[in-house]
This record gives structure tokens, sequence and C-alpha cells, in this order.
């Protein structure tokens, strides 16, 4: 039966790293399916747009220049409670304060670089994941 769907990517720093498997097998392990994915760069112009709620905050500068600094992993997945249960899974936005066992506490460099993005709602979920992905690759 088809769950709830939120959007991540797998940020600059993690990609560097070389986390990209560890990371997809998280989250295949805690029960979610990869619906679309796919590897990119976003232009300046498509992290502001992403972005675009954070603009007024101060670390803006700072968040869009990191999200363009190199390749990111995009992909939509699917479990019941997406939301909640992807962000439980990878824990706080400061790595410094993210729980033991979650993807940010093992894989984040700081508060800028955290590793992945998961959608805070579900109606983010759904903006987010039509931002990256066409309709085309949304299986
Ligand atoms: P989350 O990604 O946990 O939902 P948000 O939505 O508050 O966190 O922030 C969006 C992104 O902005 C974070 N993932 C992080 O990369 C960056 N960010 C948030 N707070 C800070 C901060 N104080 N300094 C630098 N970057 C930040």
């Amino acid at each position: 039966m088809a769950g709830n769907r939120t959007f991540t990517m797998i940020k600059p720093d993690a990609v560097e790293n070389g986390h990209i498997g560890a990371i997809l097998a998280m989250i295949n392990n805690a029960g979610f399916r990869i619906v679309s994915m796919k590897m990119t760069q976003l232009s300046k112009r498509d992290a502001e747009e992403f972005y675009a709620i954070h603009k007024e905050r101060p670390f803006f500068g700072e968040l869009v220049e990191y999200m363009t600094s190199g390749p990111i992993v995009s992909a939509i997945l699917e479990k019941d409670n997406a939301v909640a249960d992807f962000r439980t899974l990878i824990g706080a936005t400061n790595p410094a304060e993210a729980a033991e066992g979650t993807i940010r506490k093992l894989y984040a460099t700081d508060i800028s670089a955290n590793a992945v993005h998961g959608s805070d709602s579900d109606e983010n979920a759904a903006i987010e994941g039509a931002f990256h992905f066409s309709g085309r690759e949304n299986f």
C-alpha cells in the first residue's frame, strides 16, 4: 500500500565524503521506498528558489553557497508517516545535538554542512519533490 511521501537531498558534504551508499542503506533499512532519485548540482538560482523561505535568515548566503558547492543526490521517499519518521531518522539540524544513530550524528560535518535534507511537512514534501522531479521521474 502506498504511504506518505517526503523529499530528501544527500548534501554536498556527504556526497564528497563518500557517504551516499551508507545513507541510502539507512533509508532502506528504516523502511522507506525510493520513489525517485538522481544526482545533480544546484545552480545559485535553484538553491535560492529552493530555500526562498530562509532568505531573510543570517545564514542564507552561506546556505546557498554551500548547497551549490558540489553534487547532491535528491530523492522522493515513501513510507507511512514519512515526513515525521524521516526527520527522526536524520536527527537535529545541528549534528552536535543530533541523537545517537541518526544520519546527521553519523555523517554530518556541522550545522551548515549537515549531510541531509528532510521536508518538514506533507505540503513542503510535495512542493520540494515537484521542484526536483518531473512527472516522468515519479515511480
Ligand atoms: P532542517 O534542515 O533541519 O529542517 P532548517 O529548515 O531550520 O533545518 O534549515 C535549513 C537548512 O539551513 C539546514 N538544513 C542547514 O543546512 C541550514 N541552517 C539552519 N540553521 C543554520 C545555522 N544556524 N547556520 C548555518 N546553516 C544553518
